[in-house]
């Protein structure tokens, strides 16, 4: 019998499939998720988000996690779409009742819906640009000049072409690679090496304007790569960007973005640097959020084992820097998995029959050089998975009559994208620690109140309003911001009562993890005050304190 959803997922989904996913949490946990469409992009796709948790949900301390930052990163959409199903499958048990009842998790699932089809499409290649047609190269003609599919197996690989000014060589220890020649070295480069095209507009450049617009992770808005391809013709300059923006701007109790991209701040977290910290345009971390980044980096390290993932530093007009350094909130991103450097194994390959006493392990010395593609290669072969290459086959090519032109090398998505049965335990590895780092979140409390009658039907109340959890109220950089609200702190008397020392109503500055602050107040008059204390980003505590 077919019972729908029961199905086991073995690919990656596309668009519809992902929209279907969706909509079943929508309508199977209506208590607890709502679906809506924040805007639509130029290809005419839904750029969804999930509002995941219970009661109000605008009144809890909330994480915003965002896939799809770029279109040829497949994982990102999977972890968080795979993160708010697994939340639900969980959530008939006590530990995501009450995970629910704190905190609020905002999910936008795939911020370029446009450029992620193309992997599903009948030519497949890694794109970023949405459907907006660009004129990427400024030559007055808009999408002329794409990829082809040279060797027409329906997927954009490499082109090598054999020149005296080639600067690329065979990889001397995987001949599926190309690596570049170190002149410095004395070594020789014998190829030209570029993705599979022709010069469509014999301008002289390859591929340089085909489709795909603009890339969300370089059209926001800080330290926004401008005139550069696809960046856009200003910052936030797509519904899709612009519609995120618009909806986290009003969600005051975010107090974390949670994005997977190749950005990287979680396995390894970002650096002090003073010179950046105090520029005008401060570019780099708060010294006390430095901190943060490094208390929940060792804390995702622990769920994920991303230790060794390459360090990737954001090129502005991106997501992860957006979200710390305008949106004011702690911004974490994680590329969710990488290629594993595959170094000398020394273990015995599965499958040996040790009855026959034949040893056929290969001991492979670590590579000498650097190269992402024959580490890949290497990789899989020792996983069982078989590589994702292209054999490289001669063409004719138009553009080098005569020349020895070949077709082929690694294919595309698979550095930044796992084989698909791998994915179900990275979003489980991810989903930990999205619920670890909900466990930090600040929670404001007051306590320690005391009553003193001081004569004249004066009393002075003394009272400590403290965050209970681990990170700060919000960020240090958010204190310089309209968009991130500080602790408020309110004594709220009757009309036979008044202030005579202290304030009625005051900010605190950003109160770290496990931090107190004490306040105090005269109070003529007798009956009871009501203190509160709160923010978005610490949820709220009111008091009545009899005098
Ligand atoms: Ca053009
Ligand atoms: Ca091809
Ligand atoms: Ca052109
Ligand atoms: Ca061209």
């Amino acid at each position: 019998m077919f019972v729908a959803g029961t199905i086991a997922q073995t690919e990656y989904s596309n668009y519809n499939q992902q929209t279907a996913r969706l909509d079943a949490l929508g309508k199977n946990y209506p208590q607890s998720v709502k679906l809506k469409s924040i805007t639509k992009t130029t290809g005419g796709k839904d750029i969804w988000m999930l509002t995941i948790g219970s009661g109000n949900t605008a009144m809890k301390p909330g994480i915003a996690v965002v896939g799809g930052v770029e279109g040829n990163h497949l994982l990102g959409t999977e972890l968080a779409i795979g993160f708010a199903e697994k939340l639900m499958q969980g959530s008939a048990t006590d530990s995501i009742k009450n995970l629910l009842d704190r905190t609020t998790f905002y999910v936008f699932p795939n911020m370029s819906s446009d450029a992620m089809e193309q992997y599903f499409a009948a030519l497949k290649y890694e794109r970023q640009g949405n459907a907006n047609q660009t004129d990427d190269d400024r030559d007055g003609k808009v999408n002329e000049d794409g990829y082809d599919d040279l060797d027409r197996n329906g997927k954009i690989t490499l082109m090598r072409i054999e020149s005296p000014v080639g600067d690329y060589r065979i990889n001397p220890e995987d001949n599926r690679s190309l690596v570049k020649a170190d002149m410095a070295k004395g070594e020789k480069g014998k190829y030209l090496l570029m993705a599979e095209g022709i010069d469509n507009d014999k301008d002289g450049h390859f591929n340089e304007d085909g489709e795909g617009g603009v890339w969300f992770n370089k059209n926001l808005s800080f330290n926004h790569p401008s005139f550069t391809r696809g960046s856009g013709e200003f910052p936030v300059s797509e519904n899709e960007t612009r519609a995120l923006l618009d909806n986290l701007f009003q969600l005051f109790n975010v107090y974390a973005v949670v994005s997977f991209s190749t950005n990287n701040n979680l396995s390894t977290p970002f650096i002090f640097n003073s010179a950046n910290a105090t520029s005008r345009i401060v570019s780099g971390w708060l010294e006390p959020d430095i901190k943060v980044n490094s208390m929940v980096s060792d804390m995702y390290n622990k769920s994920a084992n991303m230790k060794e993932a390459p360090k990737v530093s954001p090129a502005g007009g991106d997501l992860l820097s957006w979200g710390y350094f305008h949106y004011g909130r702690f911004s974490f991103s994680t590329p969710g998995w990488f290629v594993p450097k595959a170094v000398a194994d020394t273990s015995r390959k599965a499958g040996v029959d040790s009855t026959k006493k034949i040893d056929t392990v290969k001991k492979e010395k670590p590579f000498v050089v650097e190269d992402a593609a024959a580490n890949y290669f290497r990789w899989a072969g020792r996983q069982g998975i078989s590589p994702a290459f292209t054999e490289w086959k001669k063409i004719e090519h138009p553009d080098f009559p005569g020349q020895n032109v070949e077709v082929g090398g690694i294919d595309p998505f698979v550095l930044i994208n796992p084989p698909f049965k791998m994915v179900a335990e990275i979003t489980a590895k991810h989903t930990a620690f999205l619920i670890n780092l909900a466990a930090l979140q600040p929670e404001v409390d007051i306590v320690n109140i005391k009553t003193e009658k001081i004569g004249g039907g004066i009393s002075r109340i003394t009272a400590s309003v403290i965050n209970k959890g681990a990170l700060p109220s919000h960020s240090k950089l958010g204190e310089r911001t309209y968009w991130v609200k500080r602790i408020n702190v309110k004594l709220n008397v009757s009309n036979n009562q008044s202030i005579i020392s202290g304030k009625k109503i005051q900010l605190l500055n950003s109160l770290e993890g496990y931090s107190t602050k004490e306040l105090s107040w005269l109070v003529k008059g007798p009956g009871t005050v009501v203190l509160e204390a709160g923010s978005p980003t610490t949820g709220s505590r009111k008091v009545e304190i009899s005098l």
